[in-house]
């Protein structure tokens, strides 16, 4: 099935075909054809559940994109045979092919307080070139994706509906959990203000979504199918919750668990040199904010999926988003008691 997918690509029957594994949604395989290579990706239309959309906000920033900055850096899909850039199996689903960008690659973890810089820098780039594109054309590819008002509630409904024997055992989190409703709040707050504004978001801004070149610099940012209107709150927190700890999300040891301050330093720098004015000042006051809410945010999201026996992320061993949401909220933990170091950090900056 996949060679004669190629095929519409014109790529020959003997290429090389290998599997990727680190993202959760999507399934994506690299291919080799000689000299050529490509990233060939199957759409997980369970969560996507529209992908026809998800083509087309790819195809109008591209364009705009195109027009605007024409130096930037876009990876979008490329067009077979019959001109399609999104191929559709029956009974399989939607599939599409991207370039390999050459001098490329992408890392799993941050080592150094710069290739925070260069993400972060690489993200606010984007949005800021986005700035005079309008948001409301975007299709939503997935509804209240970062709505954590909305995440509260599936969590509240899990209460209810989830397995007992489940709810039983993760009795702390939950507890941990509902003492923590003051982000929510704060969440509702932020939501209302005029000058925290709606803007192309990436939503997923972990590292191994930028590409580097051989020099250790951003490229640009690849991954584009949760790009919808959000606050920049999203990108930046998602940054926090996934650089400022060498120990990512699925270390079962909690106790190697870490913010680095030199990481959230160079995150915040970072974005603030490639938003520059766009960034208003309400939103500067955010930065710290940014990080509680995606981490909450994403305890509360492996935990509701336990309680819910794990119908959205799977789980590769008993209790994985158990431990995932112990580790997300050990985290939280850590940025929490760093507070005071890390504002301190963003005031003299
Ligand atoms: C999912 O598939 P992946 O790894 O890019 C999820 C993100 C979560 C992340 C947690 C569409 O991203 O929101 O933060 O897992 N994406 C979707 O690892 O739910
Ligand atoms: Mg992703």
């Amino acid at each position: 099935m996949i060679k004669s997918i190629l095929e519409t690509f014109n790529i020959r029957g003997e290429s090389m075909v290998e599997p990727l594994t680190s993202g959760l949604i999507n399934r994506t395989w690299k291919v080799t054809d000689g000299d050529k290579q490509f990233i060939l990706q199957q759409i997980n239309d369970h969560v996507f559940k529209r992908p026809t959309e998800l083509a087309a906000n790819i195809r109008m920033l591209h364009q705009y994109l195109k027009a605007q900055s024409p130096d930037y850096l876009f990876v979008s899909p490329i067009s077979n045979s019959n001109n399609d850039d999104l191929i559709y199996v029956k009974d399989v689903g939607y599939f599409r092919l991207f370039p390999f960008i050459k001098g490329s690659h992408t890392i799993e973890v941050v080592s150094s307080a710069e290739q925070a810089f260069e993400a972060s820098y690489q993200f606010g780039k984007f949005t800021r070139l986005l700035a005079g594109f309008d948001v409301s054309k975007l299709h939503i590819t997935i509804p209240d994706f970062h709505n954590l008002t909305l995440r509260y509630q599936q969590f509240e409904a899990a209460l209810q509906n989830g397995s007992p024997q489940r709810i039983k055992q993760s009795g702390e989190l939950i507890r941990t959990i509902k003492k923590h409703t003051n982000i929510v709040e704060q969440y509702e707050q932020i939501r209302k203000k005029a000058d925290v504004k709606q803007r192309v978001m990436h939503h997923d801004t972990k590292i191994s979504n930028v590409l580097f070149d051989a020099y250790g610099k951003g490229m640009c940012v690849i991954d584009l199918d949760t790009i919808m209107p959000g606050y920049f709150i999203s990108d930046v927190g998602d940054m926090m919750r996934t650089y400022l700890s060498p120990a990512n999300e699925e270390v079962k040891n909690f106790e190697f668990i870490e913010v680095r301050d030199d990481v959230f330093s160079a995150i915040v720098t970072g974005y603030v040199s490639a938003m520059g004015k766009e960034l208003t000042a309400a939103e500067r006051n955010l930065f710290f904010y940014s990080g509680l809410f995606l981490i909450y945010m994403q305890a509360i999201r492996f935990l509701t999926d336990h309680l819910n026996n794990d119908i959205y992320y799977g789980a590769r061993y008993e209790d994985h988003n158990f431990v995932r949401a112990g580790n997300q909220l050990a985290l939280l933990k850590k940025m929490e008691e760093k507070q005071d170091t890390l504002q301190t950090i963003i005031s003299k900056l």
